[in-house]
């Protein structure tokens, strides 16, 4: 028997949410839209990640009426005016990653600046507020595609102090310096110091 507040990650992604639950577990039962059994595409129409975040924690919180946050993250490449940003997943057209990672470094090419960064935004919606919290990790894009490890773009980006790609690090360095690390750390701080 637990006396645990819920606390709702509008997710459909196992892998996010047992990473969340295990940081989470002495704060908030949280559960998943599978286990709400909801299973609708959220919007994603905003051109921001905390347009896209909120959405889709309002989405969640006006149907079932608990606590919720939700994330949203992407890729921002300094010389592309931030590109792909909110449209990550989808850059090529599609979700192919390689695809996506081919049209970036085209697109570099002729560019000298390689710098970028990935960000992360989560937002969470209780009975009070909304509360934003976001992690960043700078870094340089590649010029070829280097390592398997990890997803999305991580073989063509170096994170700032390392010589090798997200692709080629050890994940449990990914792990603990991502921009979703960080953006996880700074909720879960937030749920450590108040009610929900
Ligand atoms: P859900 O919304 O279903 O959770 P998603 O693929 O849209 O999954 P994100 O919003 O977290 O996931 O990220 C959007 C895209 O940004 C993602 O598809 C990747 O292309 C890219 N991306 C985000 N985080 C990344 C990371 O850690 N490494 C590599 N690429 C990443």
């Amino acid at each position: 028997m637990t006396d645990l507040p819920t606390l709702v990650f509008a997710t459909q992604n196992e892998k996010k949410l047992e990473e969340l639950r295990i940081l989470i577990a002495k704060k908030a039962h949280l559960i998943s839209l599978n286990e709400l059994d909801f299973n609708d595409e959220i919007p994603e129409t905003t051109n921001t990640l905390e347009g896209n975040a909120y959405q889709k924690a309002l989405t969640i919180y006006n149907r079932f009426g608990k606590p919720c946050f939700s994330d949203d993250s992407g890729l921002f490449v300094k010389a592309l005016g931030g590109a792909p940003g909110v449209d990550s997943a989808c850059y090529s057209g599609g979700r192919d990653s390689h695809k996506n990672m081919a049209l970036l470094l085209d697109n570099l090419a002729q560019h000298q600046d390689r710098s970028a960064y990935f960000k992360t935004v989560f937002c969470l919606i209780t009975h009070d507020d909304t509360y934003y919290f976001e992690g960043i990790v700078d870094g340089i894009i590649t010029t070829e595609l280097r390592g398997t490890n990890g997803f999305g773009y991580d073989p063509i980006f170096i994170p700032k102090g390392f010589d090798q790609t997200f692709g080629e690090l050890d994940k449990t360095i990914k792990k603990s310096i991502s921009h979703r690390a960080k953006a996880s750390e700074q909720l879960i701080e937030f749920l450590n110091s108040s009610d929900l």
